[in-house]
């Protein structure tokens, strides 16, 4: 994140770091005990395989980041139509071995409802241990920053992005630069408060540079997903059940 500051414990309590041999590689966010929203970049081959990942919560500083702390993966689901050219569709669901416990400092963020209003500069917050400058390194503490959405329209010109953003995507950040996230906030939120619920409008996804004139952060439009998600978790629970009955008759 550039040019926010450093998280309070419990402020972003959905908040994950997803470590790869005992290295943050992405964010994520928990939207249920066992299940983690990221990004499908975050997760190509051969990182799709669920027993690189352990996933920690409710921990502000890497260094307090040990494997006995963590949470091991049990399942990687990509978005079956995301593109790794273009960034569209990049939204992934990450399956924890053992389910959270909720407290103070680890909670889930809500899922948008498709369709639901949001103004068009909607004030949303991200956050992460991403760079907290281009081609920096990735930060010891959790740091958050305050951005606004842009709309598609504005976002798509040709002084912007010139019509690389999809329906899939939303962007936000200011086109004067200076706020951002950056390399390492990947697979984390965008989230927003309204009717004092937070919800995750968006997972980071890309962006040319960090925090630059004219190139505001884009992130997967979590509500376009929010069908595909509650219908990978369904499925999911249906086959543990099926499993189950065929053991008992
Ligand atoms: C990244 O590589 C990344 N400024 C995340 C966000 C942005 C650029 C790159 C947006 O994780």
């Amino acid at each position: 994140i550039v040019g926010g500051e450093s998280a309070l414990p419990g402020a972003w309590p959905w908040q994950v770091s997803l470590h790869v041999q005992n290295v943050h590689v992405c964010g994520g966010s928990i939207i249920t005990p066992e299940w983690i929203v990221t990004a499908a970049h975050c997760v190509e081959k051969p990182l799709n395989n669920p027993w690189h990942w352990t996933a920690f919560a409710g921990i502000l500083r890497q260094s307090f980041m040990f494997y006995g702390a963590g949470y091991q993966v049990e399942k990687v689901i990509s978005h079956p139509n995301y593109d790794s050219k273009t960034k569209n569709n990049d939204i992934a669901l990450m399956k924890l071995q053992k389910p959270l416990t909720f407290n103070d400092l680890v909670k889930p963020v809500c899922l948008p409802n498709p369709g639901m209003m949001l103004q068009p500069e909607q004030l949303c917050w991200i956050s992460g241990w991403g760079a907290t400058e281009e081609k920096g390194k990735t930060s010891e503490v959790l740091n958050a920053a305050k951005v606004l959405l842009i709309e598609t329209q504005r976002c798509n010109s040709r002084y912007v992005y010139d019509n690389l953003i999809t329906p899939a995507m939303i962007c936000a950040g200011f086109l004067q630069g200076n706020v951002d996230s950056c390399q390492g906030d990947a697979g984390g939120p965008l989230v927003t408060s309204k009717n004092n619920i937070w919800w995750l409008i968006g997972d980071t996804s890309w962006g040319s540079g960090c925090a630059k004139a004219y190139r505001p952060g884009v992130y997967g439009n979590v509500m376009v997903f929010t069908d595909w998600i509650y219908r990978q978790m369904r499925a999911d629970g249906e086959f543990v059940e099926h499993h189950h009955h065929h053991h008992h008759h």
